[in-house]
């Protein structure tokens, strides 16, 4: 099981024969500059590489007609005069001898990931293609695109394996109309696409691309547009959308499948999109996905024309797919202020048809009035920075993978713990000595037998900041898990950690001597009551519906580790967390993007039985099981969301969801 890379070198033929500045920047390049960054970077050695094989006209059928079939068919014997003439009858089209060809493998190329995922070949794949798709209608070739490849991997992928529920995410900077289209009125694809569209004035200049497009008939709910109105969205806007509008309603969806249309055009540098999000961001989109429908996600290119930045962007994507740790977001985590209304406009019009929304905006603790000011006098303009490319684009980091993925040093016997393989046992310790001298300040509460175990946690932690280890989880009585959070908050601070994220899940006190200078933030989930002690010290109590745990992970515990940007992420379960297996799994799993993966999960040793399997196999990268059904979150849980969102949205600008208009 691993990642398909789905190309053919034919897809390179096509290319433009005569002088238009409009479509040019769809060039032989930019597949040969994705598949060199591959392979420079070593990654394409590490997938599963499949030849490309034409869509037949059955499959084209699927989402296209017989005669638009025909007409693109008839291209291959033209002249320059005629492709040419033929061309200007669509929106930014060119035809070139090859044409039905590479587009026939474009079209193959995705059926044959959604056959290679879902026969279970693979987890998920990539298909590297030429001509892109999503702008390409029933019977109408638009905006580069000839057949609608992620359209047919759609039809295919209900067609012929059944499926019910399939998710596609359109991050390309275009609106995949054609997509919106072909779905209009199908409740069982869910459409998400975010534009930039800046009210209408950017291509291809449509309405259905507003946010209040939201899908006909049994479809309506089941379009989601986030149109931006100004240029130079960055991560931050990108997370926030993410974390606020898709993956609530992803959640609340459900999917068997998710597909993205995978225009790298919204990625810095590229002159269609002009936005500012870095090659990073592509890791970090991904690996939010991962935790939906099983992991199940074939991407398929779309867009993207800086070669430099598509490469990139592309490499960033594939590391992700193949389990590697999400490289650190660069950047100021504060959305813009239009970036936020538009967030806002697509939650006022899908709200009739999500739970999940509803929940967040009828509980807004401000009047828009007052929110709009607030918005206006705190949050930057969208502005393009003359020189931001290249400084970004070189310091892209790349740091190697840890040779141990996740590790667990237990006070239960390991076959106890029936840990997934590839999970491994910590038999090393720190020397005696340091164990005692960290145990000494913290003589009450640890025992002697208690020594031991620390000084193999102490270990996994030190594996953990030198880069040995990727993750661990670590088990201790239950009297000793406070003081064993203590000592490592301790030592994280001693070798220099900047920042250390702790969540604390049940009776665990926040340490007496906590610095509260920004370097440690202390969130506790425990109790009834939501409070907060200061910006950086909270707590909030455990939701026990599905909404609102989601709620909490999306809605505060992410976009709070997003802004924090912690090197260190302590996740501790005491006495009392109550935290259920796919919980404890999803947070795990969830909180890795942000730390790239660096994790230390502390378990009193009473539940760790029941948890240490599926928290293992989130923190070595497999899929969260399931909630379960989908269950509203109830007023008291949502009022106390809200309670800690206001208050703590003035330092953490990532928290902010626009309220609805009047
Ligand atoms: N400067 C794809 O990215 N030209 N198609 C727009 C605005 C057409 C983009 C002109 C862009 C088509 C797949
Ligand atoms: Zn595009």
């Amino acid at each position: 099981m691993g990642t398909a890379l789905v190309y053919h070198e034919d897809m390179t033929a096509t290319r433009l024969l005569w002088d238009d500045p409009e479509c040019e920047i769809e060039c032989p390049e930019r597949l040969t500059a994705a598949l060199d960054g591959l392979r420079q970077r070593g990654l394409e050695e590490r997938c599963l590489c499949l030849s490309a094989c034409e869509a037949s006209e059955e499959e084209l059928g699927l989402v296209h007609s017989p005669e638009y079939i025909a007409l693109v068919q008839k291209t291959q014997t033209l002249d320059k005069e005629e492709l040419h003439a033929l061309s200007k009858q669509y929106n930014a089209v060119y035809f070139h001898p090859d044409t039905f060809h590479c587009a026939r493998l474009a079209a193959g190329a995705a059926l044959q990931l959604v056959d290679a995922v879902l026969t279970g070949a693979v987890h998920n794949g990539l298909a590297l293609v030429r001509p892109p798709g999503h702008h390409s209608q029933r019977a109408a070739a638009n905006g580069f695109c000839v057949f609608n490849n992620v359209a047919l991997a759609a039809k295919h992928a209900k067609q012929k394996y059944g499926l019910q529920r399939i998710l596609i995410v359109d991050w390309d900077v275009h609106h995949g109309q054609g997509i919106q289209y072909i779905f209009n009125d199908d409740p069982s694809v869910l459409y998400f696409s975010w534009h930039r569209y800046e009210h209408g004035s950017f291509w291809p200049f449509l309405p259905e691309s507003d946010a209040d497009a939201v899908g006909q008939g049994q479809g309506q709910g089941f379009t989601v547009n986030l149109p931006w109105n100004q240029v130079g969205m960055g991560n931050a806007d990108y997370l926030a959308a993410f974390l606020h509008v898709l993956l609530p309603l992803a959640f609340e969806f459900d999917p068997e499948l998710v597909l993205v249309s995978a225009g790298f055009d919204s990625a810095i540098g590229d002159p269609e999109g002009q936005m500012q999000a870095t090659p990073e961001c592509f890791a970090h989109l991904t690996q939010l996905l991962q935790v939906l429908a099983g992991g199940r996600i074939c991407a398929v290119l779309e867009g993207g024309y800086h070669l430099e930045s598509l490469a990139q962007s592309v490499c960033m994507m594939v590391q992700t797919l193949l389990g590697d740790p999400t490289p650190p977001l660069l950047g100021l985590m504060v959305p813009c202020q239009s970036a936020l209304e538009s967030i806002q406009s697509v939650q006022t019009a899908q709200t009739p048809y999500w739970t999940s929304l509803q929940q967040i905006l009828s509980s807004s603790t401000h009047s828009p009035e007052e929110r709009s000011l607030r918005l206006l006098g705190e949050s930057p303009t969208c502005a393009v920075a003359e020189d931001s490319l290249s400084p970004l684009l070189d310091q892209l980091c790349l740091r190697p993978a840890p040779p141990i993925c996740t590790a667990v040093a237990s006070t239960v016997p390991g076959a106890a713990l029936c840990l997934p393989p590839g999970v491994l046992h910590q038999e090393g310790s720190v020397l005696r000595e340091e164990t005692e001298a960290w145990a000494r300040l913290h003589k009450s509460r640890f025992q002697d037998e208690d020594l031991a175990t620390l000084g193999k946690i102490l270990c996994l932690l030190d594996g953990i900041m030198d880069g040995q280890i990727r993750n661990a989880i670590a088990t201790t009585t239950a009297l000793a898990t406070a003081a064993t959070l203590d000592v490592l908050i301790q030592r994280c601070l001693a070798r220099r950690a900047q920042r250390v994220l702790c969540v604390a899940l049940g009776q665990l006190d926040r340490p007496l001597d906590l610095a509260d200078d920004g370097r440690i933030l202390w969130l506790n989930i425990r109790g009834k009551d939501a409070a907060i002690q200061s910006m950086f010290h909270f707590s909030t109590p455990l939701p026990q519906t599905t909404g609102g745990f989601l709620s909490l992970i999306l809605g505060l515990v992410l976009p709070l580790a997003y802004g924090f940007q912690p090197d260190m992420v302590l996740m501790a379960l005491g006495p009392a967390h109550g935290l259920q297996n796919a919980q404890a799994a999803l947070l795990a799993a969830m909180l890795r993007s942000p730390v790239g993966g660096r994790i230390l999960a502390v378990v009193e040793e009473e539940s760790i039985r029941l948890l240490a399997r599926s928290l293992a196999q989130a923190l070595h990268g497999e899929t969260p099981p399931s909630l379960g059904p989908f269950s509203k979150a109830t007023p008291e849980e949502i009022q106390a969301l809200m309670f800690l969102k206001a208050r703590l949205e003035a330092r953490w600008k990532l928290l902010q969801v626009a309220a609805p208009p009047p």
